[in-house]
């Protein structure tokens, strides 16, 4: 890095054009076991190529980069060539006009103390990682958190370590010249209402604002990725409205004006709900930070389908991510900001 003014320049730069209207963030990062469940629910065979194939298929759609600002990879295929060019991914998506993510967590595991909580791991050897990553094109990385409601869950342990994590995970992207995206998600497996679901990510978002003070990041180049707010899926089911005006309240109670951006998760709800929801929230203008979408499911779930049932025919799955992402974004209206 030149010097530190540089570096947060470029930080503030890269982190402002992920949210930069009309676009979002297509989070293609699904470790290999999770990309191998949907692939075989699809009956497609899972290996590197396949899995290669699969990702050289949605980041190639034409016209991508009209309303996707960066596409978050897995290390596979971050290291990958793409068959049709022989160029390592980091490479094909810059020459596409497409921002370079990682996902750098190494996955949730077993919270020692807690009845089954997970806490998401990856810190170790995380900075030449990061450096490595940077050298090679990345300009942004993605760290998960999840954390489940149950009876007395999220535990206080849970949501403390989970944040520090994200904290610490933060600022040492920063130091290596690389965007954060945090991502706390507050799962809607459950029967829960939508209020619990309120509490316990104005909970998180609470503590993990705070621990991202106590480390110094600078929000100007971060972009927080939440979930909704949402009844669990099990739970009583309410309105796009409703859920939008308790995730609207939520983050304006949590999350900072000065973040470059909030890119909301999909969670696993349908793709008609997750865009559903997000029109919603826009409708509630004006909002004090930019808000766009980073989905993985949501974006991915219909197209995968037709690359199963099609014989994986690349134009017709391209035309599906593309209906898909322009749907997506038209749900993000081009509004003014609050002025603080
Ligand atoms: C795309 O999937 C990401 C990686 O998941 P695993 O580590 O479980 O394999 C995941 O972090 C994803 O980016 C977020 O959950 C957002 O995706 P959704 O589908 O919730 O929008």
């Amino acid at each position: 890095m030149a010097n530190r003014l540089t570096a947060i320049n470029e930080l503030v730069h890269n982190a402002h054009a992920l949210v930069e209207h009309p676009k979002g963030i297509l989070a293609a990062d699904e470790s290999s076991p999770t990309l191998t469940k949907r692939f075989t629910a699809l009956g497609i065979e899972s290996n590197e190529q396949s899995r290669r194939d699969w990702r050289e298929t949605l980041v190639g759609t034409p016209g991508l980069s009209a309303l996707i600002s960066g596409v978050i990879l897995y290390d596979e295929t971050f290291n990958q060539k793409t068959s049709a060019s022989d160029e390592a991914f980091p490479d094909y998506l810059a020459r596409l006009g497409l921002l370079c993510g990682i996902k750098v967590d190494t996955g949730a595991k077993p919270l020692a103390g807690t009845d089954g909580e997970l806490v998401t791991e990856g810190l170790d050897n995380l900075g030449p990682r990061l450096e490595r990553y940077y050298d090679k094109g990345a300009r942004f990385a993605k760290w998960r958190a999840v954390l489940r409601i149950g009876v007395g869950q999220p535990s206080p342990v849970c949501i403390a370590s989970n944040a520090h994590a994200l904290a610490r995970y933060a600022r040492l992207c920063q130091e290596f010249g690389l965007v954060p995206i945090v991502e706390p998600e507050v799962l809607m497996e459950g029967t829960h209402d939508l209020d619990t679901n309120a509490a316990v990510t104005r909970t998180v978002l609470t503590a993990v604002f705070e621990q991202l003070r106590a480390f110094d990041v600078a929000l100007t180049g971060m972009v927080l990725k939440p979930s909704m707010v949402t009844p669990g899926n099990a739970g009583p089911a309410v309105t796009p409205e409703v859920i939008a005006q308790a995730t609207i309240a939520c983050y304006r109670d949590t999350v900072p004006a000065s973040v470059a951006g909030i890119a909301l998760l999909s969670g696993g709800q349908s793709d008609e709900a997750a865009t559903t929801n997000l029109a919603a929230m826009h409708a509630m203008d004006p909002l004090p930070w930019p808000l766009t979408f980073s989905f993985g499911r949501a974006l991915q779930d219909t197209p995968l389908k037709v690359w199963a049932s099609s014989g994986q025919d690349r134009e017709l799955t391209q035309a599906s991510l593309m209906s898909r992402v322009t749907d997506t974004a038209g749900a993000l209206e081009p509004r003014d900001l609050v002025t603080l």
